[in-house]
């Protein structure tokens, strides 16, 4: 044998290993899925959305993923994840039992349904690992399309670590900028509005992003023709392929089950993606669903047995197979011993991780039946208790509601009893014990978070300048990118022309290209830069134009931005600021603040409302040194007004969830912030000529709420309060009010009822006299305040109409 012919028989070798392992880990996969939809079938798991169907291209793709890549995708992906080496058969099935454990369940701790994939980016203290040293995927979400936007980031960081001078180009995040962010996505999913925003918005980037489109034809029960023009989603993109001389895309399809047609594919976009930075379309097509969508229906009520029996035939497992007995690469026998092994492999992991799911669950159980035997043997009402035990104890594989059902009934029982005391303690502390493991982690507890940053009072030197307020954002701003240089900031009209209001201006110029810089009008996917970037390690600053077109991009906030470091339970987070402004100015959409609607949608996020430009730019400072995100909203009538300039630049910080009382007094507290606050404050002033003596608070910070419980102490001293937003009735006022009286307890001092003055239920309306009919205006807040006066001092204060 000569040394050539070693060689390729070595390598051929290798070849058929790798081959017969991939075939390994396709049909341990899809026995996952089959023994998956009987677990829930049989109750022992709740619903169940499983990858089989989708293997083949899976194993592909893996192949050419690398240390450092991100993927972002949806919940067909159980095998990339396996052939990654990041999802073991038992985590799998911990995933499907919602095992609370993050040791057990990596994913997200037991609390994402199975099929939600995700890897640890954080350490147990949050703090960032080494991301170019493992494979990364970015935490599922279950809204179709969902993945795009941040997938779009986790691609554009690739392309700043490679050209942004300034930052190092080997990172813990990047070694050049050749890491590719790999998404999935399933064909009916791409009707959605994200995923065309994000398909634009990527090439017009030129970031490396591999986008593939697992095509069964169907989304549930809907077939291609009700989803996409032409039923071919590659075809109708057909306009985005690249041309010599143009921007655009690599698009290429290839059939779903040709598992050495999906292999080449693969590392051929993988090259061009890694060297060029050039998006690619990967259209993998003729794919099929051998069980259904998800556990809770059955396909053969939508598809006929036409469709059925080809979806037999072209199964990708049954063609791999099919083509490596073809290719003399193995023979029915061995494989069938692999189909064997893998059978036997996943039950022994659906045991054990059954096993180690009730395991923790029974030992309290037997913990709580000897805390209510005890209680029992001393209590007159033994009998019921005893009932009460045995329906415990007949439960072979409780739930821990089951035991707090049973413990909170029982103390019902003993109320007046002496034993009471032993049960309520088991109750207490089981509690404090097991709700983190539901509810932790929804904000940093690393050693970053917010209340780690200390206040920093502005400076104003010996002789403070004043100018406009656009300028105090636009130097500190300036004095940011030069301290960070990992931050960066992107908008509509940010770069070229430094933001609509010049709070910005020059900063292009200063800082380039990459870090100061226009965006598309596609508010969903500059969050989705944000949030992508933000997740290796760049600090990106997204502008949102106007709060009113916020909406646009809430969606993403909410459902990913704040959920994420929830969701992972720690292990994944996206320090991203938002950056918008708005509040009063004029007409419909650009005087809007929604207020109540933010704070009930992005709870995880930080919302921010500084009064004027100098607490603005010191939230920046602050947000700038912490690792969570945040939505600072700015005053948009505020740029023109002037303020004393502070000397401190990008060093001054606002405390974030800190209340500051703006002028002290005696009779009444007033509770705003943002533009209204300058209203409120006007109103004082004119209260005070009649010997109204009101209190005012800006709240500044509206998630956290004043941390310090300092509003409620004012209410001691007042023992009135009036609420003042520019949000609907029943906005932010409601939450601001909840806060005060349900969370504070200020309802002890009050002396009047707690009010609300808030703007009128309908959006504002244009121009001057729009906004005074619209808005609460200094004349509503004196009369508001004067009709409390009057009710509680009539004859002090007389009935003013
Ligand atoms: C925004 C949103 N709408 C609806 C759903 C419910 N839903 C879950 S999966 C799905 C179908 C997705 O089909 P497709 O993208 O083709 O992926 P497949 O399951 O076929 O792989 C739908 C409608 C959802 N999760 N999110
Ligand atoms: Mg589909």
């Amino acid at each position: 044998m000569t040394g050539t012919e070693t060689k390729q028989s070595l390598s051929y070798k290798d070849f058929r290993a790798e081959v017969l392992n991939d075939y390994k880990i396709a049909i341990t996969s899809r026995e996952c899925s089959l023994l998956g939809r009987r677990e829930v079938l049989t109750g022992k798991a709740k619903f169940g959305i499983f990858g089989d169907g989708k293997e083949v291209p899976q194993l592909a793709m893996a192949k050419a993923f690398k240390n450092g890549d991100f993927r972002s995708g949806y919940y067909r992906d159980q095998t990339f994840m396996m052939a990654i080496g990041q999802l073991t058969l038992q985590q799998f099935f911990a995933g499907l039992y919602g095992h609370p454990d993050l040791e057990e369940e990596p994913m997200s701790g037991g609390r994402q349904m199975g099929g939600h994939f995700a890897t640890h980016s954080l350490d147990e203290d949050g703090n960032w690992k080494n991301l170019t040293l493992q494979k990364n995927s970015s935490s599922d979400i279950s809204p179709t399309a969902g993945q795009m936007p941040r997938l779009l980031g986790l691609a554009q960081a690739s392309k700043i670590y490679r050209n942004v001078t300034g930052i190092n180009n080997k990172t813990n995040f990047s070694i050049n900028g050749n890491e590719i962010a790999w998404g999935t996505i399933g064909n009916a999913s791409t009707s959605e509005g994200l995923f065309f925003e994000t398909i634009n918005a990527a090439g017009v980037l030129q970031v490396p992003m591999i986008i593939s489109v697992w095509d069964d034809d169907y989304g549930i029960s809907v077939h291609a023709r009700h989803q996409t023009t032409k039923e071919n989603i590659s075809e109708i993109l057909k306009g985005f392929q690249r041309e010599n001389d143009t921007n655009g895309y690599e698009i290429i399809t290839v059939k779903g089950w040709d598992y050495a047609e999906l292999v080449s594919s693969y590392e051929r976009a993988a090259r061009i993606a890694r060297e060029e930075h050039v998006p690619i379309l990967m259209h993998i097509y003729q794919l099929t669903q051998p069980q259904g969508h998800s556990t809770s229906g059955s396909h053969e009520r939508y598809k006929n047995s036409d469709r059925l029996s080809w979806e037999s035939e072209y199964d990708c497992i049954a063609q791999m197979k099919k083509w490596m007995i073809e290719n003399n690469i193995a023979i029915e026998e061995d494989l069938n011993a692999i189909d064997h092994q893998a059978k036997a492999d996943v039950l022994d992991a659906k045991k054990a991780a059954w096993a180690a799911y009730v395991a923790p669950l029974k030992e309290e159980q037997a913990q709580l039946i000897a805390v209510l035997n005890n209680v029992a043997a001393q209590s007159p009402n033994k009998v019921f208790i005893e009932k009460n035990i045995a329906e415990l104890t007949a439960i072979r594989e409780p739930m821990r509601k089951d035991l707090l059902i049973t413990a909170r009934k029982t103390l019902r029982l003993i109320i007046k009893e002496n034993a009471k005391s032993a049960l309520s303690h088991w109750i207490k502390t089981y509690t404090e014990k097991i709700q983190p493991k539901y509810s932790s982690h929804l904000f940093s507890k690393s050693d970053k978070n917010i209340f780690s940053v200390a206040e920093q009072a502005a400076d104003y030197g010996d002789v403070a300048e004043e100018a406009d307020g656009r300028m105090i954002i636009r130097n500190n701003f300036d004095a940011l990118f030069a301290k960070h240089p990992e931050m960066l900031i992107f908008g509509e009209d940010v770069g070229n022309i430094g933001d609509v209001n010049q709070g910005l201006e020059g900063m292009q110029e200063k800082y380039g290209e990459n870090r100061v810089s226009d965006a598309g009008i596609r508010e969903a996917t500059i969050l989705g830069q944000g949030i992508g970037m933000a997740m290796r390690g760049l600090r990106p600053i997204a502008e949102i134009q106007y709060l009113d077109y916020l909406l646009y991009a809430l969606q993403i906030m909410s459902d990913d931005l704040a959920t994420l470091h929830y969701r992972t339970a720690g292990r994944q987070k996206a320090p991203l600021i938002i950056r918008t402004r708005g509040h009063r100015l004029e007409g419909i959409w650009h005087s809007g603040s929604p207020m109540g609607m933010i704070v009930n949608a992005v709870r995880g996020i930080h919302v921010l409302v500084p009064r004027n430009m100098v607490k603005a730019a010191g939230f920046y400072n602050a947000l700038m040194e912490t690792d969570e995100p945040a939505l600072v909203i700015e005053c948009l009538n505020g740029y023109r007004l002037k303020e004393k300039m502070p000397v401190n630049l990008g060093e001054f910080k606002t405390p974030i969830g800190v209340v500051e009382t703006v002028k002290e007094g005696k009779d009444i507290t007033l509770v705003s912030y943002g533009s209204t606050l300058r209203v409120v404050e006007q109103a004082t002033k004119e209260l005070l000529e009649i010997g109204i003596d009101a209190e005012v608070i800006d709240i500044q910070s509206l998630l956290p709420f004043d941390v310090n419980s300092d509003i409620v102490k004012s209410v001691a001293k007042t023992n009135r309060l009036l609420v003042i937003d520019e949000d609907v009735p029943g906005g932010g006022s409601a939450y601001i009010l909840q806060q005060i009286i349900d969370v504070q307890d200020a309802y002890k001092y009050l002396d009047s009822k707690p009010d609300t003055l808030s703007a009128k239920a309908h959006r504002p309306a244009y121009g001057t006299d729009g906004d005074y009919f619209s808005k609460p205006s200094a004349e509503d807040i004196f009369e508001k305040v004067y009709a409390i006066m009057h009710e509680a001092k009539p004859a002090e204060f007389p009935e003013l109409y």
